[in-house]
């Protein structure tokens, strides 16, 4: 009664709280915050909690952000990307940049509508995605208008969005002369022709090397055909799956669906970029992103070109150099260096930087993004600037001072393919790449003047230049070169073209010759000239075979340029000879040496066996409109690019 009489003098508190018992509430709340925020710290992973507190960026899915070159983001797969090859816009640009740059772009380049409708991705879905088939292939009939809308259409795969495609790819294909596979007229009109025979052989023979890799070695950069497994080696930084992105487009053209298919899958879901180790700029390039561009025309697949692109970003590191020549070796998480047998580790090799610009220019092409296309022209502009000795360009130069590091000259390795670089940009820029023409025929000049050779027997060869002194012997690698001056001589002046025709036809005898030569009929490593002994190798440790293509390779030019049947005899030689000596219960192997009829087998089944010399065997024994040298050049690993036709003289910088 009292209390209600006199009032208490007590602060009334909002929740009708006594002074001791906020105290303790206080200190219980204040405890509780403390709890929360140290929780911050100790989740495992605080990424979701930083996104409430940090701005969002626009990220692709997959995708990190890591370094930026020349302002274009360079970006990285995820570990475990949560969706196998998103389809993306091109990386480095935001929708926006994007557009911007592909306004500025002409000829295939157009970023204006999604590549495919919702139909299409729809008759994708109910056909397994049949634009991934090979032309020609039977397909399962799609149903209805829909359909029949998305037939020739370039493919979506039903798990990717539609979204902007930032390359025309109907407008690049309707664009070739020819249709990609030909229209393999020889079948209608020869369907039991033994030239047919001999190609089905050579496509059961890609068949064979790739069920073997497959079995024993998925996954793997090479297969071991003798201890059944598989090998990572040391070229490509922790890289996997070199023989299935190098045999991609074999596949393909030989109309392997099925394996095709398994190929692509790995790619899709196993072909993962994440990796730190060293990797050789110029064999990723030629191998990896070669294969990812050719894949990528010849399917339409946006996995193929988001990948390559991908990598691309990978190697530009190693053009941080004071003249922008590449090193040779790139580490995929940190620094660059030149290969250490390279000048003591202080040169470049020409046959490296200077067998980028085809690819590049294409990353540049499918990205928007011109850093790539830089690199390269930049490389350009110092070989074109430097002094030459007669003419001839040296196979080692610093990457720091840009001078030459030794007089040593060689059309066969660490100078080859630079050469061969040079008339497929002329080529691929459908002929409007003027200094890449001219460069090439000063240098060829030059080498006809200072390194060509007849031995007394009248085999026609290149020899090799040490600052004067010639090396009377020919490699393997060499032996391209009979293909490359064929291709080259219908540009050549007037008066040189019959000459360069007949050299291309007599430097490939020599190289028949040195299979010719040997017990096995293959060729080995380097051959020689001298001591009265002709296109043979003199010691045991050049005797060697490991299913190089240089040599098919030029039967394959030399056929389509003069359909002469001696190439495809010679041809016929190597096949019969590779059943032989080279293929084993495993897969196919190289051999140690090629005077011996026992074979010593070395255990790989090279990368570049599946895709160069069964390739280059295959177009041998196939019409000359698959691949058609109109509409295609082949990078040095016979990945084949698509020469630009665009109409638009303003293309890219005219750089395609
Ligand atoms: C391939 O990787 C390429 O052809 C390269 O240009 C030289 N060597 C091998 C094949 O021999």
């Amino acid at each position: 009664m009292l209390m209600r009489k006199v009032p208490v003098f007590v602060p009334a508190s909002p929740w009708g709280l006594r002074l001791p018992q906020k105290f303790l509430f206080l200190l219980f709340l204040s405890g509780l915050v403390t709890l929360c925020f140290g929780a911050l710290f100790l989740l495992p992973n605080s990424s979701r909690l930083k996104r409430l507190f940090l701005a969002p960026r626009t990220q692709q899915p997959g995708l990190e952000v890591v370094a930026e070159v020349a302002g274009h983001p360079l970006v990285r797969e995820q570990e475990s990307p949560p969706n196998p090859a998103p389809a993306v816009p091109a990386p480095g640009e935001d929708d926006a940049s994007s557009q911007a740059s592909a306004r500025r772009r002409k000829g295939w380049l157009r970023r204006t509508h999604p590549t495919g409708t919702r139909e299409m991705a729809t008759a994708a879905r109910s056909s397994g995605s049949s634009a991934l088939r090979p032309q020609g292939a039977t397909a399962p009939r799609p149903q209805g208008a829909t359909a029949a809308r998305s037939s020739g259409s370039a493919p979506l795969r039903p798990q990717e969005p539609s979204i902007p495609f930032s390359f025309d790819f109907h407008a690049f294909r309707s664009r070739l002369r020819h249709p990609v596979l030909g229209t393999r007229a020889d079948e209608s009109k020869e369907p039991q022709s033994l030239v047919r025979a001999q190609r089905e052989k050579i496509k059961e023979m890609m068949q064979f090397a790739w069920q073997s890799y497959k079995r024993y070695a998925m996954g793997k950069n090479e297969l071991r055909p003798l201890t059944k497994d598989g090998y990572e080696g040391n070229m490509f930084g922790g890289l996997s799956g070199a023989t299935i992105i190098d045999s991609l487009d074999t596949l393909y053209l030989m109309e392997l669906q099925e394996e095709f298919q398994e190929a692509k899958a790995w790619v899709e879901e196993n072909f993962h970029l994440n990796v730190s180790g060293e990797a050789s700029l110029f064999e990723v390039n030629i191998r990896y992103i070669g294969g990812l561009l050719s894949a990528f025309y010849l399917t339409g697949e946006e996995v193929f070109r988001i990948k390559a692109i991908k990598l691309g970003e990978k190697l530009l590191p190693a053009f941080n150099t004071p003249t922008g020549i590449p090193k040779g070796v790139v580490n995929f998480k940190s620094s660059i260096r030149s290969w250490g047998w390279a000048m003591a580790g202080s040169s470049s090799v020409l046959a490296e930087f200077g067998s980028l610009h085809l690819e590049f220019l294409h990353l540049t092409e499918l990205s928007g993004n011109q850093v790539f296309a830089e690199k390269v022209r930049n490389i350009r502009k110092v070989l074109r600037k430097i002094d030459k000795p007669f003419g001839l360009y040296p196979n080692f130069l610093s990457p720091v001072s840009g001078n030459w590091m030794q007089h040593h000259v060689s059309v066969g390795g660490l100078g080859d393919s630079f050469y061969e670089y040079l008339i497929k940009s002329w080529l691929m820029s459908a002929k409007t790449d003027v200094e890449a023409k001219d460069m090439y025929y000063e240098a060829l000049e030059a080498i006809e003047t200072h390194l060509l050779n007849v031995s007394p027997g009248g085999l026609t060869y290149i020899a090799e230049w040490r600052g004067g002194v010639l090396d009377h012997k020919m490699g393997h690698l060499a032996c391209f070169s009979g293909g490359m001056i064929a291709l080259g001589a219908e540009d050549a002046k007037e008066e040189k073209r019959a000459r360069y025709r007949e050299l291309a036809a007599q430097i490939t005898k020599t190289c028949h010759e040195s299979y010719a030569r040997s017990d096995t009929k293959l060729g080995p490593e380097a051959f020689w000239f001298n001591s009265g002994r002709e296109a043979v190798a003199t010691q045991l440790s050049e005797s060697y075979y490991i299913l190089r293509p240089e040599v098919v390779e030029s039967y394959m030019y030399l056929w389509r340029q003069t359909h002469d049947p001696i190439y495809r005899e010679w041809g016929w030689e190597v096949v019969t000879a590779l059943e032989k000596y080279c293929r084993t219960e495993a897969g196919f192997s190289g051999i140690q040496d090629v005077y011996s009829s026992i074979p010593s087998h070395d255990n790989k089944q090279q990368t570049f066996f599946l895709a160069e010399t069964l390739k280059y065997l295959y177009l041998l024994f196939s019409e000359d409109d698959m691949l058609s040298l109109e509409d295609w050049v082949f990078n040095t690993e016979a990945h084949p690019l698509p020469v630009n036709h665009s109409d638009s003289p303003g293309r890219v910088g005219g750089q395609l």
